[in-house]
């Protein structure tokens, strides 16, 4: 036996790598699991035509009108398996207290047990996939390398659109190059002759990172965040902590390109909850004459500082998971260009008479559809025909608005960095950050109303800070510390200005009080001028915010009370966050700093004065 055999490997016994650490792993997943074979994903067209035939024979694919969606599949999800299971998920850390208030914990040793005898002939009567992958540019000194083994052929095609994956990141991995395991099955064995359902899946769900190891084990969901593990799973919670181990940040931030009317340059890191506009944003077509925008990444951001003291971004990923409900031609053009190119993976989203896909919020008015759950759907139907969570899987390099640097190792400079929140009432359109602790104040009191991005109860309000409560790999007390350290270490002249964005504010009638969309390039265009500092700003108890005089309305057509409205600092209101920001901080506990315990003393005493 040579070291790179694999029993069960399909056509040959040979694995195309000598990497024996891989070797070693794939060997012993494989004995464990026990697949049927073996394959290695090589990412080639080739491949991408075998496994999506493959799922549309099994059920799992439709395959859509070539003529309105080419070389696209709609997937219908079991309707149990439709987001990400944040009560499932766990950081294993070996402390209890590495893990921190905000994550599910179980000791490492007993989880993996746990899920040694899950997986013990998890892959019967399956195929299981080895998917090398990369997440960021091939081209990086330091290329951050994974290999997925998964028994999902819908896993692969996926990772192929939103990695940079197959023969390229096996290269990279060379003989011995570290990497991320990341192991994932549906967990649905199939006994000898038992037929196949097209979304396998098992009722038993475990997302859990290992942080000290760098490996990922996930079991029993084909969706998103819980199977595609080069997202989530690698990009923020593992790589979280390698970043507060190293001295960088891995957050959950889209990377937009402003680019003046002068052709000056300026780039913006924004964070949101899962299904807040960042993507919208990340795509911005910009309403105000002269302004253009490109994008960089619509979710993930890595993020370090570059030999002259600024921060750079780069984008972990190759391709955009965005919610479809609410995009449309005119809330989101260039994601819907970026789909109709086709190579799209469409999940959960409704079925038209004409082979075509649909959505709340898309153009049109079909009269019948089939729906999310496979069942006959017209306008009188109660139940939504898309899924709220339901999703586009396509490849940036589509997107009519990517920024020509979008693959450049380097990264590009950060002017600024937003943070944001679905709040109806009491934040304003957009504050400025006295500094960067009270920006990072701001971040770690970030809150939102809950969106069907994850399961629980849509609508209630949950601190999120920098919107990475569902993706720290460690304790949030420790993260806002390193965010705190970051800006200590650097020189203050060259961090990015950090602001607070709220496009959801809402009137007594629960109308909303902004346009929000192609109209958000108004607030992008008063921060830019706040970075130039050729923009004005008032003085307020939680930071700059402008008056409706001081941002460009030209043009726009809305009440410009409205707008007042939308930029109000109501300190009646406010009084009444500071006790759930009290409440929050005394959750995150004894680790959170003391910069930040200070900015909210001098909150509470701006808001009495
Ligand atoms: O399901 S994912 O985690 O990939 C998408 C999201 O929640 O933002
Ligand atoms: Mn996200």
């Amino acid at each position: 036996m040579t070291s790179a055999t694999i029993p069960g490997l399909s056509g040959t016994d040979t694995a195309p790598t000598q990497h024996a650490d891989l070797l070693a792993w794939v060997r012993e997943v494989a004995e464990l699991t026990q697949p049927d074979r073996v394959v290695f994903a090589d990412g080639s067209d080739e491949e991408w035509d075998r496994l999506t035939s493959h799922l549309v024979t099994a059920g799992t694919f439709q395959q859509l009108n070539p003529d309105k969606k080419p070389n696209s599949f709609l997937a219908l999800s079991d309707p149990t398996d439709v987001a990400r299971v944040e009560s499932r998920t766990y950081i294993c850390s070996r402390n209890e207290a590495d893990a921190g208030p905000t994550n599910n914990w179980v000791d490492p040793t007993e989880m993996r047990a746990t899920l040694t005898d899950l997986f013990r002939g998890a892959m019967k009567g399956r195929t299981m996939y080895v998917v090398p992958f990369c997440m960021g540019p091939l081209g990086a000194a330091d290329p951050k390398l994974g290999v997925e083994i998964t028994d999902s052929e819908y896993v692969v095609v996926s990772m192929r659109v939103m990695t940079r994956m197959g023969t390229a990141a096996l290269e990279k991995l060379g003989t011995d190059r570290p990497f991320v395991k990341a192991l994932h099955s549906v967990g649905a064995p199939l006994a000898e002759g038992q037929a196949d359902v097209p979304w396998p899946c098992s009722d038993t769900k475990y997302i859990t990172h290992f942080p000290e190891d760098r490996e990922i084990i996930s079991y029993g969901s084909g969706y998103g965040g819980n199977a595609l593990l080069g997202k989530k799973c690698y990009s923020l919670r593992i790589a979280s902590a390698m970043a507060h181990d190293e001295g960088w940040l891995a957050e959950h931030m889209l990377i937009l390109k402003l680019i003046s009317p002068e052709n000056k340059n300026y780039y913006v890191a924004a964070a949101f909850p899962s299904a807040c506009g960042k993507t919208n944003l990340a795509m911005i077509e910009p309403t105000i004459p002269g302004w253009r925008a490109e994008t960089l990444g619509d979710d993930i951001a890595w993020m370090r500082f570059g030999d002259d003291g600024r921060l750079y971004a780069v984008n972990p990923e190759f391709g955009f998971f965005g919610v479809a409900p609410g995009t449309n031609w005119s809330s989101n053009p260039n994601a819907m260009k970026t789909v109709e190119a086709g190579n799209t993976v469409y999940t959960n989203v409704a079925l038209t008479d004409n082979g075509d896909v649909w959505w709340e919020g898309l153009e049109g008015d079909p009269d019948h559809l089939i729906d999310w759950k496979g069942h006959d759907w017209d306008r009188e139907s109660e139940e939504k025909a898309a899924h709220p969570n339901s999703r586009y899987c396509t490849p940036m390099s589509q997107c009519p608005t990517l920024a020509p640097e979008w693959d450049d190792p380097q990264g590009v400079p950060i002017s600024a960095i937003l943070f944001g929140g679905r709040r109806k009432t009491t934040v304003p359109l957009v504050t400025e950050s006295l500094d960067w602790q009270h920006g990072v104040f701001m971040g770690a009191t970030m809150s939102s109303e809950q969106t069907a991005a994850a399961e629980g109860k849509v609508g209630s309000v949950r601190r999120d800070p920098m919107a990475m409560i569902p993706f720290l790999g460690y304790h949030v007390g420790d993260y806002v510390n390193h965010w705190i350290n970051l800006g200590k270490n650097a020189d203050a002249q060259k961090l990015p200005k950090i602001f607070y964005v709220n496009w959801f504010r809402r009137g007594d009638d629960g109308r909303f009080l902004w346009p929000g969309f192609g109209e958000n390039s108004r607030v992008l265009e008063w921060i830019v001028n706040r970075i130039e500092g050729a923009a004005e700003g008032e003085s307020t108890p939680v930071g700059y915010v402008p008056t409706a005089a001081q941002i460009n309305l030209e043009g726009l057509d809305v009440d410009s009370t409205d707008v007042d409205e939308s930029l109000k600092v109501d300190v009646e209101e406010w009084k009444k966050e500071i006790p759930l920001i009290e409440e929050w901080f005394e959750f995150i506990g004894d680790k959170l700093p003391s910069g930040v315990r200070d900015e909210f003393e001098a909150l509470k005493e701006r808001l009495h004065s």
